[in-house]
């Protein structure tokens, strides 16, 4: 299983903004102060409907500034049911608005008056206007409550606009003055609107599913014309339709859907109009394939363009592979195979009764030419000068496809080398990001999201409208995907402890243990096994006795071993009981692995052999001279760490009357102790975990612990991974703030999963952490440690808990990566604590 890894986002975003082409809007990143603040929106593109006076004219009307009379002012008192006055910005191009900020007129204190309400109303061509209504429908948006402060509010949905209208709204007659800012960026697509029959209602037995488009802002009629809505909002929907990440909404809303019924034609046709003629390279759709509730991705488009007047004569054809067996939803990109045209239109064929869409983006090239031809249908300005002899076009227009070639490799050869100096700048980056306080003020002066240098530049809202962690979800996937960068970054520097040297690092991943681990791997032979130190052991002597457990390619056994002892007495040289046979578990690669599970089998071997530690899993012995490959470790006649603490209970009343097995305080922390010294043993390695919970430890006789990594496809468990549209699986619960953000996993995120697995043996596993919120609230509330302003919600401290406990609990979940505690200060806290 694969780990996301927000480097390849990075990159993602470093290629896309030096290729220049459009991309999918990820409204988590996309909240860049458009230039009211900084300036780049001009004083004449700032206008309003009256003014008070000269000196509170419109383009006093910005955010953060004192000029003037240090606010724009409407000439008359704002009434209740007057929406006459308005601040207009022209922000000159289409742009994707997810964030507004307002403040009153404070100058140093001679002023003040605010709105404490307002409404938008914003459009793409400077005609026609549209209300801005939240996902419940309501427009008025509450804003200031005095003349300072900066009221950030969250446009949900988001809007893509060039003008955009403030209007005070006031429940008394009353005198407002605003200073306001857009955040977003610019809406590449270049889309202004797509038509398509209106969305329509699934009956379920259990539920009414509404696959109506909910925020679209054009008109519905019997089908929606002139607007955009949720396949351009930036949010994809969940791999369950009838879920979504949007609270409070209605079964479906995540999607626009039709069922085939209603369609004779066998297709849904959508047309899309973009603000010019664009060079087209990929439409992304992103379809539900929840094929159980006959639902699937379309089986063939079929696409026009039109570039100028008429409608190309012969269409585009795509037919995606059907895929009967994932039901996640996914993105399917269409080759546009550079067609230049100012629309689309694209018929999209039923494979079952439902086609259900989430999100559609266009990538395009910018720079077009553009003759006497249609003018772009908003009026917008057209980016490049016309051209002066249409008979040019076509030898023009190859040339640009060369030139883009050149420019394409040139970035690939330039996007390596990144990846290269990537490794070494990557670490230092986050370690600064680290300390970067969060303010209004320190927002950068970009206009959008291409141009600005860090990601930490964009504004993260201080209101309750927050939505960045779980706006994040529907971009992890991609970077899953994209995540075969090695996990050695992980293991790179941390806190300051010596590393072994990148190149020494490899990436491994764990047969059962789907997990990714970074080691130093000295230079051997892999598939001779000359390097492994461990021995092999003659397979006939082992005597199979019952299985443990089942991997992705393979098994675990409990086997008998003949003569073990002498693997074991080499290794240990304490007692061993003298029995002719001794239980082991032994791990077996299935025959039916292919050529990389095998090698991952090998890999996974080398790992083992080299860690040496009474608390983690001991590879004794291996067969590798023959087929089926195969790992022995010790048998943990108690299994794993959650299942035995959830069968026992605290010694006391209720243990006595419900005859249950009990477990002392003292072992609860005798064990806590074992997991901190193995991890201290691991951190000693620089191995990160990853996965560090009681799911992953085993217990053996008398209270001994060894951690293990079963990886995360136990079905028991499956509840404490969360899975992003199908593909990535992340124990949220167990991660600290910037593994989950930032993708960062190292020790310290170790430190803070060993906090929660403390915290769960002290509860004797009954409770998942968190067992109150959604796994989309636990991610919410990861945006809270990372905003540090008290508002996170911590672990509970447990009732068997003494304070000098959970304190080292805190010290482990501290925002500050530099501030929690070593597993050497953990460890000996525990001893501590025990004695
Ligand atoms: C790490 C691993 C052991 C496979 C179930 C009940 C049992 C075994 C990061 C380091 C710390 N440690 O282990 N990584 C990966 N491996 C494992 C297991 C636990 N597993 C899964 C079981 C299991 C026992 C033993 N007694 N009772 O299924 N590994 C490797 C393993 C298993 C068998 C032989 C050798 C290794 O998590």
């Amino acid at each position: 299983m694969k780990r996301p890894r927000h480097v390849c986002l990075s990159l993602l975003l470093l290629v896309t903004s030096l290729a220049s082409v459009s991309s999918q809007v990820n409204p988590g990143v996309c909240r860049y102060p458009l230039g009211m603040s900084g300036g780049q929106i001009q004083d004449e593109d700032i206008s309003a409907s009256s003014q008070w006076s000269e000196s509170t004219a419109a383009r006093y009307g910005r955010l953060d500034f004192e000029e003037g009379d240090g606010a724009w002012c409407p000439e008359i008192t704002v009434e209740p049911d007057n929406l006459k006055e308005f601040l207009q910005i022209d922000l000159r191009s289409l742009h994707f608005i997810t964030l507004v900020g307002t403040q009153g007129r404070h100058a140093g204190g001679i002023g003040n008056e605010f709105a404490q309400m307002y409404k938008i109303k914003y459009s793409r061509d400077g005609s026609r206007w549209i209300s801005w209504r939240n996902r419940q429908g309501k427009q008025v948006i509450e804003a200031n409550r005095n003349a300072y402060d900066i009221v950030l509010k969250d446009l949900e949905p988001p809007v893509i606009a060039r003008f955009v209208r403030f209007m005070p709204v006031t429940d008394h007659s009353m005198n407002v003055c605003m200073r306001v800012e857009l955040y977003g960026c610019e809406w590449l697509d270049g889309l202004v609107s797509y038509n398509a029959p209106a969305g329509q209602q699934m009956n379920l037995p259990e539920h009414v599913v509404y696959l109506n488009d909910s925020v679209y802002d054009g008109a519905i009629i019997h089908s929606m014309t002139e607007g955009l809505g949720q396949l351009t909002d930036g949010v994809c929907g969940l791999d369950d339709f009838i879920d979504s990440h949007v609270y409070n909404v209605w079964p479906g809303y995540d999607y626009v859907g039709w069922s085939n019924q209603s369609f004779p034609g066998g297709y849904v046709e959508i047309m899309f109009e973009f603000d010019r003629i664009r060079n087209f390279t990929t439409m992304m759709v992103h379809c539900n394939n929840m094929f159980t509730h006959n639902v699937k991705a379309f089986q063939q488009v079929v696409c026009y363009f039109r570039s100028e007047m008429d409608w190309e004569p012969t269409p585009l054809t795509f037919s995606p592979t059907l895929d009967d067996e994932d039901p996640g939803a996914r993105f399917i990109p269409i080759a546009l195979a550079n067609h230049m045209a100012s629309a689309i239109k694209c018929q999209f064929y039923f494979a079952d009764i439902w086609l259900l869409f989430s999100e559609i983006t266009f990538q395009s090239d910018t720079a077009m030419y553009n003759t006497t031809l249609t003018p772009p249908k908003t009026g917008l300005p057209p980016i490049i000068q016309p051209e002066d002899d249409p008979t040019h076009k076509v030898d023009d227009s190859t040339t640009r496809i060369l030139i883009g070639c050149l420019v394409a490799i040139i970035f690939i050869l330039v996007a390596i080398i990144v990846i290269i100096l990537w490794r070494q700048v990557w670490q230092k980056m986050l370690e600064k990001s680290e300390t970067f306080i969060y303010s209004h003020n320190q927002s950068s002066s970009a206009t959008s999201e291409q141009e600005s240098s860090s990601t930490y530049e964009r504004i993260f809202p201080l209101g309750p409208d927050y939505q960045e962690p779980s706006r994040l979800i529907c971009k992890l996937p991609e970077l899953a995907q994209n995540s075969e960068e090695p996990a050695s970054s992980s293991t790179a520097a941390q806190d300051g402890v010596p590393h072994y040297a990148e190149a020494d690092i490899v990436t491994l991943q764990g047969v059962t243990g789907g997990n990714t681990y970074a080691i130093p791997a000295l230079a051997m032979d892999l598939l001779s096994g000359k390097d492994v130190a461990v021995e092999e052991f003659p397979r006939k002597l082992l005597t199979f006795k019952e299985k443990l457990g089942e991997g992705q390619f393979g098994e675990v056994h409990l086997c008998e071993a003949e003569g073990m002892q002498e693997f074991m007495n080499k290794e240990f040289l304490f007692d061993v009981p003298e029995e002719a046979t001794v239980l082991v578990a032994v791990k077996m690669l299935r025959s039916d692995a292919n050529k990389n599970a095998r090698n991952d089998f090998l890999k996974e071997i080398k790992i083992m052999s080299r860690l040496k530690d009474p608390n983690i899993v001991r590879l004794l012995a291996v067969c590798i001279y023959s087929d089926p490959l195969c790992m022995i470790t010790e048998y943990m006649e108690n299994g794993d760490l959650n299942q035995f603490l959830s069968r026992r209970e605290p010694e006391g009343q209720l243990a006595l009357l419900s005859n249950s097995p009990t477990v002392s305080f003292d072992n609860l922390c005798y064990m806590a102790a074992q997991v901190a010294s193995g991890m201290k043993y691991l951190s000693s390695l620089n191995f990160v975990h990853r996965d560090l919970a009681t799911r992953n430890c085993l217990v053996g006789k008398n209270f001994t612990i060894k951690i293990a990594d079963f990886g995360m496809s136990r079905n028991l468990y499956s509840g404490d991974y969360y899975r992003i549209q199908g593909r990535a699986v992340l124990p949220i619960r167990w991660m600290s703030w910037e593994s989950i953000l930032l993708g960062k996993f190292t020790t310290a995120s170790d430190v803070w999963a060993f906090a929660v697995t403390l915290w769960e043996i002290l509860n004797f596993c009954k409770e998942q952490p968190y067992s109150q919120l959604t796994d989309e609230q636990v991610i919410e509330n990861t945006g809270e440690f990372f905003r540090d302003q008290k508002r996170q919600i911590y672990l509970p401290q447990p009732v068997l808990c003494p304070d000098s406990l959970y304190k080292v609990m805190l010290g482990c979940w501290r925002r500050n990566t530099k501030e929690r505690p070593s597993f050497q200060e953990i460890h000996r806290a525990l001893l501590e604590i025990q004695s």
